[in-house]
């Protein structure tokens, strides 16, 4: 039996727009994701937009009770920017009573929320001025920071700022997963700049105002493998580590940025616009915990013929397709549990073995309703397997001194997924949309309920 430390944190994660539905409702103004539905319904797979999201802001109550059936004693999910101050202004009363309504029967029954501020959905008012590529967005943001530590701050000890703050600008920026689809490094870079300032600011709002509890952010830590050992694949992996792992989690934990990113950056002439001063509130900013979110590593080689200076991350470094790799074929990612350990240790060795915990980490698979028993449970042990090999790994660095305080599945109950709608699931419960979204629990909540019980995995116990 592999037991893990006394009081150690199980529960999952989830995010306002992926679960809460009502849109549009009770004075909530539009993200986003609205309004890129509105634009472009076909960019959503089955059309299915944000609107239709799992419904927790009606059946939260229900939610709870469940992740008290499932014996979780955390949860992770985030405060809807938009819904709170609709116009980035005036405080919506309907959206306080019902966060304080959510949070307090969590707390009711044991189960520590945590909340987070910003999980890919930034509002339409402050998009349309520029969204972070606009310096006025971080002033913003420190407000309704502000708003939110002043509203709930006797609810809830753990806040994070941001779910993996790189995600909006690489998926917003250069790949056209999110809006405005937009291909541009140097901005890009601005939007990154923009948003590490305003976690800043929120941080300087929580310790300025003496705020109980503590503040963190949630990354994703995408570790960086190289081809070889060979100088010009390091090379890349070098680059891809900087720019993937180094450039929020230096600052936030170590407070500078990494001088190799800034000198990456100068070489390939994409500096962003900075502020004086800017330096001196990174150094002061340091978090007091970090969240980890961990799905998959990224494998990196040398460029062939690379455009220089870079026009896109991929003159840096090329993917790399690792021949023996273990995949999840449905959202086509990596399975390496071995990563989790890595993560652990490198948190330990250069970054002050700062407590840090799992955030996110979880398996979305495609038609589970293949997996369906004849009691209507979905058997998912490729998921309890998933589960259990990362825990396998995490509890080999907490063995090694690794500051890990818990561990969050993505996801409770399947939500939402951007442009994917419901195609992949992440559960420990299924959400029947059809059916009034009903929650059926998966086989892996099950199983998930006796590791908590446990406070320990016995290998090989499915
Ligand atoms: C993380 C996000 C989540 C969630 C998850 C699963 O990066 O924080 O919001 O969506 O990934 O990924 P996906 O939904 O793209 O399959």
């Amino acid at each position: 039996m592999k037991k893990f430390p006394k009081q150690f944190l199980w529960g999952a994660a989830a995010s306002a727009p992926q679960t809460e539905g009502a849109a549009l409702v009770d004075g909530k103004s539009a993200t986003t994701w609205d309004k890129w539905f509105d634009m472009h319904p076909e960019k959503f797979a089955n059309q299915i937009g944000p609107r239709d999201t799992s419904n927790t802001y009606v059946q939260y109550l229900e939610d709870v009770q469940l992740m008290e059936d499932m014996s979780l004693n955390s949860y992770r999910t985030s405060i809807s920017w938009a819904r709170l101050l609709p116009d980035g202004k005036t405080l919506n009363q309907k959206a306080v009573d019902f966060y304080r309504a959510y949070f307090s029967e969590m707390n009711k029954k044991g189960i520590k929320p945590i909340v987070n501020l910003f999980h890919f959905d930034m509002p339409w008012w402050l998009m349309e001025k520029g969204g972070w590529e606009n310096r006025e967005s971080i002033e913003a943001f420190g407000y309704y920071a502000k708003v939110a530590f002043e509203q709930f701050g006797d609810l809830v000890q753990q806040w994070t700022t941001f779910n993996e703050p790189i995600v909006p600008a690489e998926c917003g920026y250069l790949f056209e997963f999110h809006y405005p689809a937009v291909v541009d490094f140097k901005r890009a870079v601005q939007v990154g700049y923009n948003t590490l300032m305003a976690h800043v600011k929120a941080v300087e709002q929580f310790k300025e105002n003496k705020h109980k509890g503590q503040i963190g952010v949630v990354l994703n830590l995408t570790p960086v493998l190289s081809k070889s050992e060979r100088f010009e694949d390091m090379k890349a992996k070098e680059a891809a580590d900087e720019l993937y792992i180094k450039s929020f989690l230096d600052p936030v934990v170590l407070g500078r940025i990494s001088p190799k990113l800034i000198a990456l950056l100068k070489d390939n002439q994409l500096l962003p616009l900075t502020q004086e001063g800017d330096k001196e509130r990174i150094a002061q900013a340091t978090i007091d915990f970090l969240g980890v979110n961990y799905y998959q590593p990224k494998r990196v080689q040398a460029v062939e013929n690379p455009s220089i200076p870079a026009l896109m991350p991929s003159d840096l470094f090329a993917d790399y397709d690792w021949p023996d790799k273990k995949i999840n074929p449905y959202r086509g990612w990596e399975i390496y549990p071995k990563a989790l350990f890595d993560i652990g240790m490198r948190i330990k060795n250069d970054y002050g073995n700062i407590p840090w915990y799992v955030s996110e980490n979880g398996m979305g698979v495609a038609e589970e309703e293949r997996f369906m028993n004849e009691e209507g449970i979905i058997q998912d042990d490729y998921r309890i397997e998933f589960v259990q090999d990362h825990l396998l790994e995490l509890h080999k660095a907490i063995e090694q001194g690794s500051n890990c305080f818990g561990y969050h599945m993505w996801t409770f109950i399947d939500c939402w997924s951007w442009l994917n709608g419901y195609r992949n699931r992440y559960g420990f419960y299924r959400v029947d949309i059809e059916d009034g979204f009903k929650r059926i629990p998966k086989k892996s909540s099950f199983w998930m309920k006796e590791v908590i019980r446990n406070n320990a995995i016995l290998k090989g116990e499915n």
